[in-house]
Order: C-alpha cells, then sequence, then structure tokens
C-alpha cells in the first residue's frame, strides 16, 4: 500500500459510553486525531456527541498513558519499562509459583466497566478466566447493575434477558435513581437520550423523575419527585399495592407468582411507606392511576436505585409494575432489544447463589463474587485466601465500597498484574502492568450494549491506525492467559496463543450449530474478525440464519445498520422453570422480610449519596486537560439549610463507618435536606496522572462501608450511606 500523505475521515463507535455514538474522525497522515465529529449518517446515533467524545482524540493520544509494558521494582517501587517478552516471562516466573504453593482460589481477577465496551472485554476475558480456573471472580457488576441481572434472571430465567423502556414510543416515563442527562444512559442504550425525552414530551407523553436531587434529568421533566436514599423498593411495593387494591391491574403476559406478590404487597400501603420514602401517600396512588391509565407506560430505574440496600428487590418490583400495568413486552412498554450478535444461549433457568465466599458467606451470582468482599478475601488467612491478582481496565481502589481498605489490602499481594491504559490508584500496585493499543488501533463491536438498545441496531468498527508491533488487546489477554497458568505464552510450541483461543471458540460454535464443514466461509482479516463473522451469521439476522447479516454486511454499511423498532419476544427468551414470567421468585420474597423489619427504623440525620458528571469517566478520563474544569470537581452537594443548621463553613469533616473525608461544600438548593451527595472516581492526590493530579478531589468510596450490602445479589451499597458532619 501506498503511504497515506492525506488527512482521512474515518468512522468509528465511541467506546467512552453506553449510548454507543457513531463517531467520525479525521486524521493527519501521522495517525493523529485531528477532529471529532458525530457521525450524522449513523441511524441511531444521527450525529449526535457529547464532550467525552469529542475529546476522544486527547485520550488517544494521552502522553500520561502507558506504551508499553512496566514492570515494578518491589523494594525501591520504581518502574521500568520492558518488552513484551520480558514482561510475559517475568509474569510466566512469577504467577504460576504462587498458585502452586497456595492453590487455586488464591488467584483472582477483578475486571472494570471498560470491558463492556471493548472486543477484548467480550472476547477474551472469558478464556482468561477458565485459565485461572478460581472461584475468586469480581467485576465492577458488583458495584453496579448485578441487582438488575439477578432480578432479571429470576423473572425472566437469564440474567442477560433485561428489558428496557421503549423509550422512543411510550406515553409515560417514571425514572428512578437515573441520570442520563450527564451519564447518557445506563441499562439503556439510547444515544441522545436528552433528544428522546424531550422527543417524548413534545408528542404529549408525561416523564417523570424521582431522585433525592434535582437533576438535569429532573429539570426536563414534566414532575420531579425527591425521596429518601435508598427506599425505592417502598414506593414501588406502594404502587403495586395500589394497583392491586383499585384493581388497576391489566397482566398481557403469561406469569406466575401473582397472589404471592399481591401478598408481599399487603404490608405496604402508600400511606405506611410515605413516612419512609418521604413521598407523599396520595403522590403514590397517583402515580398507580397514571402508570395504569396511560395508553403505554415504562418504568425504569437505574444506578441511584441499585446500589441501594434493597437494590435487587427495587428492580423485581420494576418490571412486576411494567407486567401489572399490561406494559411489559409491549410497544411503548418496557420491551427486549434483538441483538444481531451475542444473545443468550442459556437453556436452564438462572440460580444466584450456587457458591459463597470464603469469608463472608456472600453469595455468588453470574460466576462471580461481590467486590464489596474483595479485601476480606485478601487480607483474612486461611486456605483461599487471595495470593495473586489480575486486574482489567479496572481500577477498584476508587470505585468499591471501603476503597481504602483495598488500597492497604493490594499492597500485601503476592504478585499483581494489570491490563490497563494507566497507572492508576489501584495498578499501581501491580508487579506488571501490560497496556492495551490506542482506542484508535482497537476494533469496536458493542456485543454487550446492544442488548440492551431502543432500537436494534448493529455497527462494527474497524481499527483506524494499524498496530505496527505491539499486539492487540485481545493478544494480549490470550497471551497472559498462557502465561499466568506456566504454558508456553510465545508461540514457542507452535501455537499462537491467540489463534488457539479463537480456534477452540470457533469451532465450538460451529459444531454446536452442526456445521464444522463451515469454516472456511469466515471472513475477516483475522481470527478476532472471524469470530464476529460467526456470531453476525448466526444471530437472529444471520445469514446461516434465514438472514443475511455477516461481517461483510457491516463492512460495506460503516454507519451502522437500523434493524427496527423492539420487538415483542415473549415467550420466547423466557429460561424460567414455569416457561411464565416469575413475578414472585421466592429468593426476592424472602428478602422482604428485610424490608417489613427496617420499616420503622429511624431516619439517619443525614446520609450520602453518589452523582455523575457528564464531563468524567467513573475514576478515568480525568487526565483530559479539556474535560476537568468548570463543575466537573469533587464537591459536597449539600442543602444550605443543612449547612446552615450544621455550622457549615467552606469545607467538612465528613465521617462514616468506614471512613472520614474532608470536603469542599457546594451549597445548592437542587439537594433535599438531609442528603449530601459526593462524586466518585476521585481522589488523585498522588497520581501518576500529571492533569489529574492537579484536579484530585478525594475518594469517595473512603466513606462507603463495604459491610453492607444488598442481599440476594451480594451488590455494594453506595446510596443512603449514614454520615455526619462537621466544621472543618
Ligand atoms: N461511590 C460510588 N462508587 C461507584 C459508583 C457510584 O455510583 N458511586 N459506580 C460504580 C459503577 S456503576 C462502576 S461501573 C464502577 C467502575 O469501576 P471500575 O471499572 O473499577 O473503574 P473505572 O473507573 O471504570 O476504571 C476503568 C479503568 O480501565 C482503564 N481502561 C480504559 N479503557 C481501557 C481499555 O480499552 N482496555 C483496558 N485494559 N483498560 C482500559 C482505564 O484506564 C481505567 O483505569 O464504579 C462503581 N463505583
Ligand atoms: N458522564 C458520565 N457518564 C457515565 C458515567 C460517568 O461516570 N460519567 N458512568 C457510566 C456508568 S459506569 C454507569 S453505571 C452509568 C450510570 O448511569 P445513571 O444511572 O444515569 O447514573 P447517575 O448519573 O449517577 O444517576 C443516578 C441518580 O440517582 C440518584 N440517586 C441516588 N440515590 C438514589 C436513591 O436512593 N433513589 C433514587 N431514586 N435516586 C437516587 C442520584 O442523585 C443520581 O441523579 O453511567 C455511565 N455513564
Ligand atoms: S454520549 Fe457516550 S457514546 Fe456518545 S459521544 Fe458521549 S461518551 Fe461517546
Ligand atoms: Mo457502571
Amino acid at each position: 500500500m501506498a503511504p497515506i500523505t492525506q488527512s482521512r475521515n474515518l468512522l468509528r463507535t465511541c467506546p467512552l459510553c453506553e449510548a454507543v455514538c457513531g463517531l467520525e474522525i479525521t486524521m493527519d497522515p501521522d495517525d493523529h486525531v485531528t477532529s471529532v465529529r458525530g457521525d450524522r449518517s449513523d441511524p441511531f446515533s444521527k450525529g449526535f456527541i457529547c464532550p467525552k467524545g469529542a475529546s476522544f482524540g486527547h485520550l488517544d493520544e494521552d502522553r500520561d498513558r502507558v506504551t508499553e509494558p512496566l514492570i515494578r521494582d518491589r523494594a525501591t517501587g520504581a518502574w521500568r519499562t520492558a518488552t513484551w517478552d520480558e514482561a510475559f516471562d517475568y509474569i510466566a516466573e512469577r504467577f504460576p509459583a504462587v498458585v502452586a504453593r497456595h492453590g487455586a482460589q488464591s488467584a483472582a481477577a477483578y475486571l472494570g466497566n471498560p470491558n463492556a465496551h471493548t472486543v477484548a472485554g467480550t472476547l477474551y476475558v472469558p478464556a482468561l478466566l477458565r485459565a485461572l480456573g478460581t472461584k475468586n471472580i469480581y467485576s465492577a457488576s458488583t458495584a453496579d447493575q448485578m441487582p438488575k441481572q439477578v432480578a432479571s434472571g429470576l423473572m425472566f430465567g437469564d440474567p442477560l434477558t433485561v428489558p428496557v423502556p421503549d423509550l422512543d414510543r411510550t406515553d409515560y416515563l417514571l425514572m428512578l435513581g437515573a441520570n442520563p442527562l450527564e451519564s447518557n444512559g445506563s441499562l439503556c442504550t439510547a444515544p441522545d437520550f436528552p433528544g428522546r425525552l424531550k422527543a417524548l414530551r413534545g408528542r404529549g407523553g408525561r416523564f417523570v423523575v424521582v431522585d433525592p436531587r434535582v437533576t438535569r434529568t429532573a429539570k426536563l421533566a414534566d414532575e420531579h419527585l425527591f425521596i429518601r436514599p435508598g427506599s425505592d423498593a417502598y414506593l414501588l411495593f406502594g404502587i403495586v399495592h395500589t394497583l392491586f387494591a383499585e384493581q388497576l391491574t391489566d397482566l398481557r403476559v403469561e406469569v406466575t407468582g401473582l397472589d404471592e406478590l399481591r401478598t408481599a404487597a399487603a404490608a405496604f400501603d402508600p400511606g405506611t411507606v410515605s413516612a419512609r420514602t418521604g413521598v407523599p401517600a396520595s403522590t403514590i396512588v397517583r402515580l398507580a392511576r397514571e402508570l395504569a391509565a396511560a395508553p403505554t407506560a415504562a418504568v425504569y430505574a437505574r444506578i441511584g436505585t441499585c446500589t441501594a440496600e434493597f437494590g435487587t428487590i427495587t428492580q423485581w418490583l420494576v418490571d412486576a409494575i411494567n407486567a401489572l400495568t399490561g406494559n411489559l413486552d409491549s410497544p411503548g412498554g418496557a420491551m427486549f432489544a434483538t441483538a444481531a450478535a451475542g444473545g443468550i444461549t442459556r437453556t436452564k433457568p438462572f440460580r444466584p447463589g450456587r457458591w459463597t465466599s470464603r469469608v463472608r458467606g456472600l453469595p455468588e451470582a453470574m460466576g462471580e463474587l461481590p467486590v464489596a468482599t474483595l479485601a476480606d478475601e485478601i487480607t483474612t488467612p486461611g486456605e483461599g485466601q487471595i495470593r495473586a491478582l489480575v486486574t482489567v481496565a479496572g481500577n477498584p481502589v476508587l470505585s468499591a465500597p471501603s476503597g481504602a481498605r483495598l488500597d492497604e489490602a493490594f499492597a500485601q499481594l503476592d504478585f499483581m498484574v494489570s491490563v490497563d491504559r494507566y497507572v492508576n490508584e489501584t495498578t499501581k500496585h501491580a508487579d506488571v502492568i501490560l497496556p492495551p493499543p490506542r482506542p484508535t488501533q482497537s476494533p469496536h463491536y458493542d456485543f454487550a450494549l446492544l442488548q440492551f438498545a431502543v432500537r436494534n441496531y448493529t455497527r462494527y468498527s474497524r481499527p483506524l491506525v494499524p498496530l505496527g508491533d505491539r499486539p492487540s488487546e485481545p493478544a494480549v489477554l490470550a497471551r497472559l492467559a498462557a502465561a499466568l497458568t506456566g504454558r508456553p505464552h510465545d508461540g514457542s510450541d507452535g501455537i499462537d496463543p491467540l489463534t488457539a483461543v479463537d480456534e477452540l471458540v470457533i469451532a465450538g460454535m460451529l459444531h454446536k450449530a452442526g456445521i464444522p464443514e463451515r469454516r472456511g466461509d469466515l471472513i475477516g482479516e483475522n481470527s478476532t474478525e472471524q469470530r464476529i463473522d460467526l456470531m453476525l451469521r448466526l444471530g437472529p439476522y444471520g445469514e446461516w440464519n434465514g438472514g443475511t447479516l455477516n461481517l461483510q454486511v457491516l463492512l460495506d454499511n460503516p454507519h451502522g445498520i437500523d434493524l427496527g423498532p423492539l420487538q415483542p419476544r415473549l415467550p420466547g427468551v423466557l429460561r424460567t422453570a414455569s416457561g411464565r414470567v416469575d413475578l414472585a421468585p421466592q429468593p426476592l420474597l424472602d428478602d422482604v422480610e428485610r424490608m417489613r423489619a427496617r420499616l420503622s427504623d429511624a431516619a439517619p440525620e443525614i446520609v450520602l449519596i453518589g452523582r455523575r458528571q457528564l464531563r468524567s469517566n467513573n475514576s478515568w478520563m480525568h487526565n483530559i486537560a479539556t474535560l476537568v474544569s468548570g463543575s466537573n470537581r469533587c464537591t459536597l452537594h449539600i442543602n444550605p439549610a443543612d449547612v446552615a443548621r450544621l455550622g457549615l463553613g467552606d469545607h467538612a469533616v465528613v465521617k462514616s463507618a468506614a471512613g472520614t473525608l474532608t470536603v469542599p461544600l457546594e451549597p445548592t438548593e437542587a439537594i433535599m435536606p438531609g442528603v449530601v451527595s459526593l462524586p466518585h472516581g476521585w481522589g488523585h492526590g498522588d497520581s501518576a496522572q500529571t492533569v489529574a493530579r492537579t484536579h484530585a478531589g478525594v475518594n469517595a468510596n473512603v466513606l462507603t462501608d463495604d459491610s453492607v450490602v444488598d442481599v440476594p445479589s451480594g451488590n455494594a451499597v453506595f446510596n443512603g450511606v449514614p454520615v455526619t458532619l462537621a466544621p472543618a
């Protein structure tokens, strides 16, 4: 190929949040991004872009990113760069030795959020985990959406069968604990979420937001309701109670457990739950009537309600209400997407708690243990104590509850390896850091996020810039899997680790489909692309499944392909034992007792919640100068009445059962009295990232308490944390 001498416009999906926006990127002849715009020809995002997407080029070339493997000298703490061979040899000499001495359970993995956004995270992490062969698998999921997955798993039979609000067609949206004007949406893939909400109101629909803060999303709504943090399950039970009491139910799908649900809701009449929630009983009754009366309606709840004490019950009741009001699996209601690739393969019903954690007996879910007990498992001696850790794309020191405990725990490990772009508050403890390539050097396909899209849609992006002589992230993970088990990792046994992983998967899928002879028909520049081609061909729109899709079709349509509005999918997607939607799963009924017991508890005087910021991304992207400025700061939102009552100045000392922080205050009427809000992901005081260090902030998860979890899912509790405040 002749050298490229001109700037060129390239297309790629943004990997930076769940909105999957199409980007149009201009690159100069030296492969530098010179501009980023929204891709107007993308049928789903239609040109929408946010400040993070616009900064994609700065991220791609951040000077502080890790570009070569790093090895840390344990005696001095100093990092040195290493070749890939050297780094993998270093790992192969040490990691398997720890496991040989202490057993397979002494190894652990932590998987961070960006794995949900990368091809490597979806297609190659499973092989890494299989190689480890440990039950000590942790991820950001138990600091995030595990309650939704457990609730969906129990109600529908598969934890990935998660309904999303049919945003573009609904007449009524009740949104709890989500702020898509900052987050751009979650477990509801909807590029230009703000525009879709405006369109809902524009067509005469009604939009109600429940949040302890008047958020930017709330300002867009017809109605905003304050709620006491952590009490959404009570509010929703009040609605369920009313639907039954006033005979407003209108079931249109086959269910089990209707009577059990009615009985469970009996104790939670609107009058009773009103005190606990702070929402007037008459408002709760009205919400129930409005949901029942609307031609179509959807209840949608997100992180504010998942990372709470009754997170799983809340997520269950969301879809119970969607079902009771006749809106489950129905246009304008809560529906299931039909993704082009990576859909469910499960045949038996989902079951949580198949095993429990060693120290605290917390339940497994989807093959992983709660991150709220990772520090316990590292620091508690005994058989099965974690001594060697792999992290991929995560930063639990800043993102997990009691993060400061993890900071100390990681320092005690015998060996740690991290696959990450940065030396961050977690990876600074690693012995070896293996960097992924620049984002522009990676392919992109949203296997996970398109399962939760509000329209059926598909898009594949090839890498924009060649890898040169460095490995792709899939190759890094495949080679790491070999090194961790002491197998040859450099292809010296004649088998390239990446090819080995891919051929095994491809052969397995072809065999299962009964077409082993079709291996030669797969297209793609490498075995990763061939796997994507196979997944598309066998998927619901696939060429080998009566449809048309394959990788070539996606390559020919680089702006993405609209596959139409969501379609009813019940009962086909159900994997429950009864073959019906279970409205009253026993593990959740069991947990209602815990709620009932807490009904009359005195409310703490002040509780802490979190919040997200448009120009932040959890604990990262704080090293991009164009993003960290203005309102993107780590301050404690507090109602002015509380500032006056407690005699506070500019700063306050905030104490919880887990820790103490001194934080700058930002008084605002937008937060209800008795509630304070601190964003997570900050606390870069001694960061190796030069820009992030000057916008350090504090680690909110010093205050959150890993001893408190949502019982059915083991999920972390970040919202409703009791705190006290004193003048600094
Ligand atoms: N108090 C409080 N805590 C919270 C939350 C909250 O609301 N309140 N939210 C929780 C939620 S929802 C989540 S998802 C978690 C997130 O928690 P984590 O997933 O643990 O943390 P992130 O900040 O997402 O860390 C992402 C890391 O991945 C790296 N990275 C980025 N791209 C890539 C890539 O392509 N490959 C690799 N290998 N690495 C990459 C980044 O450099 C960064 O270091 O935080 C949770 N913590
Ligand atoms: N810009 C940006 N976008 C992001 C991220 C980011 O860090 N920055 N993170 C990404 C990730 S990992 C995720 S999981 C998603 C999350 O996406 P969202 O769920 O939309 O997250 P938030 O914006 O934190 O909105 C949560 C809201 O819940 C409210 N809340 C807190 N406690 C309670 C409660 O007890 N009850 C109710 N009803 N509300 C409560 C908070 O005030 C807040 O407004 O965002 C993703 N997108
Ligand atoms: S909204 Fe999300 S996907 Fe879209 S440009 Fe911003 S970060 Fe990227
Ligand atoms: Mo998340």
